[in-house]
Order: C-alpha cells, then structure tokens, then sequence
C-alpha cells in the first residue's frame, strides 16, 4: 500500500517526511537531501546461517513508547504534541493513532508491531466497554495488517496504570482486582488470536510488593501461580497456538518483584508445574536492572527450555532505572545475538523495540530515525554473530575447557557411575594435583573484536 494515501483517506496527510519506505542501500550508502536515510545492513533477504535477515530478526515496532508515551518525565509536562493526544473523541483518535502507527510500520519496512489493550484503545465507563474499544480498533487493525502485510509479535494487557491496580493485579489482596484482571487478559488474549499474534505476554507489572508489613508473600505467590494458570488452561481452551511469555524485571515499578529475573521467574514456573507452557521475554535493560547481562539471560532461559523472544532497548550504565534508550552499541547486541544463534535462533519470538524518544526528540521523524537505527545496528551486529558462529573458533575454545568432561571418568561422574567414595579413594591413590589452565578470557575478547 502507499502510506499517504492510507492516512489521506483517514482524512489527515502523512504524518512522517519519508515520503516511501526506507531502503537498503549498502554500507556505501551517503546520505543527501533528497534521501537522508537507507539502511547499510539492513538486507531482509540476505541469507543468514541459512535463513533470511528478516526471519533471523524479527523486528518489531511497539505501540506504547512511540504512539501513547508523551514525554513527561517524574519533573516535566508532556513535550510530544501529537495530535491524536489531548481532548477530544477518543475513538477517533485512536483511529488516528493506527493510522500513524501504520505509515510508520510502513516507512520502516519492520515486520511486526505489538500493544497492551490500553495503548490502543481508550477505557470506557466498564470493562464491558473498555473491551469492546479494544476489539473495535482490532478490526481496524485487521484491515491494515492485510493491507500492509505487517503481522502482530505480541499483545498483552496493560495491569499496571490504573489506581485500581497500585497494590498488583494477580497479586493484588482483593480478589476482585484479580477477577478484573482476568477478565481484561481474556480479552486481550482472545484479540491477540484473532490478530494471529506470535506470542502473548504477562508483564508483572505491579505484581510485587513494597513492605512486608502489610504484605502476605506466600499467598500472592500462590495467586500469581493461579493466574498464570489461568491463562494457559484458556489458552489451550481457545486453541491459541502462540507462545505465552513472562517478561521478568527485577525492579520498578515495585520494590521487590516476583518475576525478578529468568531465574526467579522459572523458581515460579517449577513451583506451578508451568515450566514447559511458559516462556520469557528478556529485556535488556531488565537484565542490567537485575545484576546480569543481557546475554547471561538469554543463555540461562536457553538452558532452561524457556526462552521465548527479547526487548530490544538499552539502559544506561549511570542511571539505575528502566531508561529504554534504542540499542546503538553493535558490540553488546552482538553479544546477544551470538547467543541467540547458538541457542538455534530467535524462533517465533522475535526482536520487540521497546524503546523511546527522549523527551527533546519531538519531531515526528524523530521516531523513523530512532527505529530505523536501531534495526540497523542490530542487523550490523547479525552479521558480527554470524561471523563468530561460522568462524567458531570461540565455540572450539568452549569446547577445549571442557574437553574432560567428554572424557571417560568426566562421563563416569555425572552418568553417576561414581561415588563420592569412589572418587576420594582415586584422588588418593593417584596422588592427583589438578593443573590449573588460562580461562583466556582476554585472547577471546581479542577475537570478538577481530569480528567487528
Ligand atoms: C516495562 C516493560 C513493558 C513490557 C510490556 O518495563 O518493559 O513495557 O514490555 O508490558
Ligand atoms: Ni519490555
Ligand atoms: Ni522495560
């Protein structure tokens, strides 16, 4: 389709000065007036370990920062004037809002987008009403996905903003919160099918606590489990086949969370018998939040069995809190990815921006340039994965430091053909020293930098 006569048809010009979709230029790209922007790496139908950029990324654009965030910060007033803000009919403006949120999907070329029920569409007087906003603007959302091609990632519901969840939703001491809950994930879960999302995620949200003096920690455990429980019994009801995803963080909005990091959040699964219906959806700047990198992340989920898709953003070294910069540094995203590869890719997760402006980037083109970067950063560092994984010289390395392991007695132990006496008596006998090895930790960070 083209974007401006999609938006002029809704009855307002294009919102974005890219007047077509930004294409892949090569790294000799220069810009110039006339074309300010084409990606250098991003090639979505260059061959990657045999499959295509696109499928191996997975890009996806989110709702919430770019269309529903205004730029207020804990000091200051909105500083995004966007025209679908502020009074007026709040359907139509949501009308507004897709129209935008497509002709930027468009402009991109990004594959997928993703929405809590909230950024949407606007809260009606009852949850009856408020539902039903959400599936009206998924019918307008279903026009423009078959329009344009572009596909859902994710949806989720929004169990966080409104005072009626400030002590949790699932967590919540009034089981009516609960309910409610319930009730709006069911609907957002059932639109997410209708719109042949990928995946549905669970946010925690609220769904921790700040004092234990007015908190009974065991029984909102047990109420998460219920609810996740919930979710999947309706999920296998309705024959929605998408991945449902737990987004941990450790911290922000509440002082202690329950779904800290991929760890705490599988403690939560095994305690639930949910370990094999739930997955995660790691975000970077979540995993810095909780003492880790992001890559520790992902390779703990993948070594669980757990790992679902990622969040694509960056936090800052200085500031201790969710700031969701867009990814710029190709070393760190390498990194990831490099595991993401290793693991056997990102599958039907993919890579979601939950990213935002800063609040003096108030141009709308401000947007087109913040994503597009950002996919072209990742799409750079790829390239650099690709290179680690088909050199494999730092696989090999892995595999040298382990080698006893593969090696007789290594297999004796852990097939548990081996006691704790058995093993004593042969260190004694054999008088054995074990030889310390270099870890090479620095030769290998030359070779990472060999890849850039
Ligand atoms: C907040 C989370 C949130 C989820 C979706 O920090 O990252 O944006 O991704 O609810
Ligand atoms: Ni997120
Ligand atoms: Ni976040």
């Amino acid at each position: 389709m083209n974007a401006s006569t999609d938006t002029v048809v809704a009855g307002h010009g294009p919102y974005f000065s890219f007047g077509r979709p930004l294409r892949f230029a090569g790294e000799g790209f220069t810009a110039s007036d006339k074309e300010p922007f084409a990606y250098r790496w991003y090639d979505r139908d260059r061959l990657v370990l045999g499959r295509r950029m696109e499928d191996q990324l997975r890009f996806a654009a989110c709702y919430w920062h770019s269309f529903v965030g205004n730029g207020t910060d804990a000091f200051g007033d909105p500083t995004f004037a966007r025209p679908w803000h502020g009074s007026g009919d709040p359907m139509r403006q949501a009308q507004h809002k897709a129209d935008v949120a497509f002709e930027m999907f468009h402009v991109l070329g990004v594959p997928f987008f993703t929405f809590h029920d909230r950024d949407i569409a606007p809260e009606g007087r009852t949850l009856a009403e408020s539902n039903d906003n959400v599936r009206r603007i998924a019918d307008v959302f279903e026009r423009k996905m078959a329009q344009t091609g572009v596909r859902l990632l994710w949806g989720t519901a929004n169990l966080f903003s409104h005072p009626r969840y400030m002590a949790g939703a699932a967590t919540n001491p009034d089981p009516d919160v609960f309910a409610y809950a319930a009730a709006q994930v069911r609907n957002a879960l059932e639109v997410t099918q209708r719109l042949g999302g990928a995946n549905y995620v669970l946010w925690g949200g609220r769904e921790g606590y700040e004092t234990l003096l007015n908190t009974d920690l065991k029984r909102e455990l047990a109420q998460m489990g219920r609810f996740l429980a919930m979710v999947v019994e309706h999920k296998h009801k309705i024959g929605f086949t998408g991945q449902i995803l737990i987004e941990p963080k450790p911290a922000e909005p509440t002082k202690h969370q329950y779904d800290f990091d991929v760890a705490t959040v599988y403690a939560l699964l095994r305690s639930h018998g949910l370990e094999r219906e739930v997955k995660v959806n790691i975000e970077q700047n979540h995993a810095l939040l909780a003492g880790h990198t992001f890559e520790h992340e992902i390779a703990l989920a993948q070594a669980l069995g757990i790992f679902g898709s990622m969040d694509m953003n960056r936090g800052d070294e200085m500031l201790g809190w969710d700031t969701d910069q867009f990814p710029n540094n190709v070393q760190h995203v390498a990194l990831a990815l490099y595991q993401v590869l290793r693991g056997g890719g990102i599958g039907v997760g993919g890579l979601n921006f939950d990213a935002k402006l800063r609040r003096q980037s108030i141009a709308p083109d401000d947007l087109v340039w913040a994503h597009a970067t950002a996919m072209d950063i990742c799409a750079r560092a790829l390239l650099v994965a690709e290179k680690m994984v088909v050199d494999g010289a730092l696989q090999r390395h892995v595999e040298a430091r382990y080698a006893g392991w593969e090696a007789e007695r290594g297999r004796a132990i852990l097939d548990g053909r081996l006691s704790l006496v058995e093993l004593a008596r042969d260190v004694e006998q054999r008088g054995l020293e074990p030889q310390p090895r270099s870890g090479g930790q620095e030769r290998l960070e030359h070779l990472v930098a060999s890849y850039l």
